[in-house]
């Protein structure tokens, strides 16, 4: 049976596909992006090379995978979804069915808390997570006086992109959207889109008001100034790079500003498909410009 997995250690069916991205080796390249939108990776996938068929798969998890050659070069595309989780998922997965080194580039949105305005383009060069102090005695009993220690959210420390990659990254998107509008800086990942993220909501107690307090003086900002950004997946991703035993994965990010986190304003639909036709394509040059030791499996295992 092909569909069966026998080691739970390390869920790979018969047929070689890892379990939840649902690929197996020779179906993914080297070079990667990974956005969330399934939507955006079908949109990038338009700029790949006419010539060579795309090889597209979609998991039963809502992993999105597409691959074929930029200006020759195989290249993946992959739409995983949101948060840390979905990231490392990814990441671990495609290490799995990968050889040689990995580049993978985050191209995604994000909030601004610095001086990129809605619309501009954001390069990630480090990060560190925000995460929910599930332990903060009044999420238990909101009658609790919490001591001055507890606090209702952690802070990680701070990991940085591959600096090669994200000079590459800087370099087209100021190409294209001129050096006005692209910002470099410390990003802030967090496990939540709301409470983490100091979204005010009726519904839950989230003891979130400072976080981002609608000024550039929030919690956030005091613990890390000069965070400029907020998302939901670049620290997972410097994280495992970072954790990888052999140093064989080159991550960087950017993303696009979709909500300005002290003003309140959101971007225009018509605003995302203009940034992503752009920006697509300055990512994927930056992409094949790495330098990169890249094995690509024998022929007959191989779809591009
Ligand atoms: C939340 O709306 C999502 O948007 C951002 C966040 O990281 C989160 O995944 O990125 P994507 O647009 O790539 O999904
Ligand atoms: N993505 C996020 O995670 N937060 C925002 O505010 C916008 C995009």
């Amino acid at each position: 049976n092909k569909s069966k997995i026998e080691n739970a250690n390390s869920p790979v069916t018969g047929e070689g596909r890892v379990y939840h991205v649902g690929v197996k080796r020779g179906e993914v390249a080297n070079r990667i992006i990974t956005v969330g939108d399934p939507k955006r990776a079908e949109e990038f996938a338009k700029w790949l090379d006419k010539d060579t068929p795309i090889f597209r798969i979609k998991s039963h998890r809502g992993f999105l995978t597409l691959t074929g050659k930029y200006k020759g070069v195989p290249v993946s595309i992959a739409g995983i979804g949101m948060g840390m989780s979905m990231m490392d998922f990814f990441v671990r997965e495609i290490r799995k069915v990968v050889d040689g080194q990995l580049s993978i580039i985050r191209f995604g949105s994000c909030g601004t808390i610095g001086e990129a305005k809605v619309g501009d383009m954001i390069v990630q060069n480090s990060a560190f997570a925000v995460t929910r102090n599930y332990n903060y005695s009044c999420f238990f009993d909101e009658n609790v006086t919490p001591s001055s220690e507890e606090k209702p959210y952690n802070f990680t420390r701070i990991f940085f992109a591959d600096i090669d990659l994200c000079k590459k990254i800087e370099s087209q998107l100021v190409k294209s959207f001129g050096k006005e509008h692209v910002f470099t800086g410390l990003n802030a990942t967090c496990d939540s889109f709301y409470s983490s993220q100091g979204r005010k909501e009726d519904n839950f107690r989230d003891y979130n008001s400072d976080l981002i307090p609608n000024t550039h003086t929030g919690t956030i900002s005091k613990t890390y100034p000069g965070t400029i950004s907020i998302e939901m997946e670049t620290f997972m991703l410097f994280h495992l790079a970072k954790s990888s035993k052999d140093h064989s994965i080159k991550a960087a990010s950017a993303a696009m500003v979709f909500a300005d986190r002290i003003t309140n304003e959101f971007i225009s639909p018509e605003k995302i498909e203009e940034l992503q036709k752009v920006g697509g394509k300055a990512i994927l040059n930056a992409l094949v410009e790495i330098e990169l030791n890249e094995v690509h499996p024998d022929n007959e295992n191989c779809v591009w």
